[in-house]
């Protein structure tokens, strides 16, 4: 095996953000971009000659590409086995089921989730490491200080090997075993599950759509939905994975999913509908001419959990990101189980879940997942809610509408602003912490500032520390506004508006959230000069 070892320089710009290193393909394309992160990653892991490693990608552009640098830089660095998803597919929840499985030391996830794909489109990698979890903020701080301080990589110099079948190759010493991206992941959703109970709904009438957006879930959904649950081949939409995701946005909220939207609330609208993103990880609920938002999606899976096989011995606990509604609180406080509230950014869940402090994670960015494995998982929150469906057997809404009588309702928004000019945005943000003093107590008709200040957390386990997650303006009654920079994005910047306020009478929780938050979104546009700063006069995206 011939190891080269090739000279570079660093870049300075591979910090990864909420979720990996995540820039435009040309950016990614240029000399050693990829080369230079992957080394870091290796340089910084520390693995034993001859560890495991998983590695696998949502199928974008430039995956097939990276997918063959990786291999051959993985085996100069001394590793004995990758497992590597046919075709260098494998779901971003499916990359961690396969990393704890099989007790890899770790994997490289290819993917800029929901980010546009193609030539001109968003990549991504990451670091998940052993317990199958995003890489802590510890260790991406150090991987981005190694990409700044590289002076060489190793690689090997050997053909590229077939991705197309199942089967082991030798790459160098190295081993290369192509596995089904599908099968450990779909196992493990039977072992969860009551497949009878929701194969049995499936027959009975009952009809759903998932749209997996040409994104990776498409085999996961055919396989699973279609395969094991019995649902008719037409429930899955958009169900071949391709690399610029049929130049759409594989981001499933309202905007963007739209096409499944219109059916949802269409004529003859089937009974359930839902969506994934670009790498797997996130889900959109609707019902019957019904949204549920994912922050309520978090709660009723919690207040549900011990009619779903894998869950009802009961939950450990439950852990929000600190813009998500805080309705899964109120179902922590009725079940008598901790809460807790962590920046956002899956990253953050890992440490509790390894400590066994909570069953249940969920992110208001269509994030849902829980502690069978260390990533946020779409499909995984769509069986939750069929295997409660078949069970319940009552519509989405009315369970729903049931929930917000029995806890009240948080009223929830998010408010996106893309592609804003980067001096706009920071002059918002800027703006507002300098506001701090003298919004701090101030007066907005019924409604008065408890509180103010930029959400900083500390790990309760490693006792990690960190700060600037999010502006946060507390009103004495609960509601709240906080702003929050996308750490996600590649063009501009996104300042990102989270409404809540909390509604205890039924008989106000038929309103529509827009008329329900409309104060807090008047106080957040006022206090923020946000059309003034960033020209803008309405959000690109509202959930
Ligand atoms: C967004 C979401 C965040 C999520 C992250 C990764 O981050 O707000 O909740 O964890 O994307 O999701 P940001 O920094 O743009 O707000 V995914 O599906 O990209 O892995
Ligand atoms: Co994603």
């Amino acid at each position: 095996m011939q190891i080269l070892t090739i000279a570079t320089r660093p870049y300075n710009d591979q910090k990864p953000g909420t979720s990996g290193l995540r820039k435009r393909v040309p950016a990614f394309q240029q000399p050693h971009y990829l080369a230079n992160f992957v080394q870091s990653i290796f340089d910084t892991i520390d693995a034993a000659p001859g560890a495991t490693l998983a590695l696998g990608g949502d199928g974008r552009y430039y995956n097939r590409d990276a997918i063959q640098v990786i291999l051959k830089m993985a085996a100069a660095n001394g590793f004995g086995r990758v497992l590597v998803g046919q075709g260098g597919i494998l779901s971003t929840p499916a990359a961690s089921c396969v990393i704890r499985k099989y007790r890899t030391h770790g994997g490289i996830i290819l993917s800029a989730s929901h980010n546009p794909g193609g030539p001109d489109g968003d990549f991504g990698i990451k670091y998940n490491g052993s317990n199958g979890g995003p890489a802590t903020e510890t260790v991406t701080e150090a991987i981005f200080a190694a990409s700044k301080r590289i002076v060489h990589y190793r690689i090997i110099d050997a053909p590229d090997v077939p991705l197309d079948m199942p089967d082991e190759y030798k790459m160098g010493d190295m081993v290369v075993s192509v596995i089904d991206p599908v099968s450990d992941y779909a196992e493990l959703m039977e072992s969860l599950f009551d497949f009878g109970a929701i194969r049995a709904l499936l027959s009975g009438g009952f009809r759903i759509k998932f749209d997996a957006m040409h994104a990776v879930t498409g085999p996961y959904a055919r396989d699973i939905l279609v395969n094991r649950l019995g649902a008719p081949a037409d429930s899955v939409m958009n169900a071949v994975p391709l690399p610029d995701f049929g130049n759409g946005h594989p981001d499933p909220n309202l905007t963007y999913a739209h096409e499944l939207v219109d059916i949802l609330y269409g004529k003859s609208a089937p009974d359930f509908g839902a969506a994934s993103d670009g790498d797997g990880d996130r889900n959109m609920i609707l019902g019957k001419h019904f949204f549920v938002t994912p922050s309520d999606s978090l709660a009723i899976i919690a207040a549900n959990a011990h009619l779903v096989p894998g869950y009802k011995q009961g939950l450990a606990g439950i852990a929000r990101s600190m813009p998500t509604s805080a309705a899964a609180d109120r179902v922590a406080k009725v079940l008598g189980i901790p809460s807790y509230e962590t920046p956002t950014g899956w990253k953050f869940f890992g440490n509790l879940m390894d400590a066994g402090k909570v069953t249940l994670c969920g992110e208001e960015s269509f994030g849902t997942g829980s502690d069978h494995v260390r990533e946020k998982d779409g499909l995984w929150a769509v069986l939750f809610w069929l295997n409660i469906l078949a069970v319940r057997k009552q519509p989405v809404e009315t369970i729903v509408s049931e929930h917000w009588a029995r806890f009240g309702r948080n009223f929830y928004s998010r408010h996106d602003y893309e592609g804003v000019q980067v001096e706009a945005a920071n002059g918002v943000m800027k703006l507002l912490k300098d506001s701090f003093t003298s919004l701090q107590g101030a007066q907005f008709g019924h409604l008065q500032v408890k509180l103010c200040d930029d959400f900083s957390y500390t790990d309760p386990i490693d006792c990690s520390v960190s700060t600037g997650q999010g502006i946060r303006i507390l009103f004495v009654d609960g509601s709240r506004i906080v702003f929050r920079l996308s750490g996600t994005g590649t063009e501009g910047a996104t300042l990102r508006i989270y409404l809540e306020s909390f509604e205890p009478d039924t008989s106000k929780h038929h309103l529509d959230a827009q008329e329900a938050l409309a104060t807090l979104i008047g106080i957040a546009l006022q206090i923020s000069e946000l059309r003034k700063r960033t020209g803008r006069d309405k959000p690109t995206v509202i959930t």
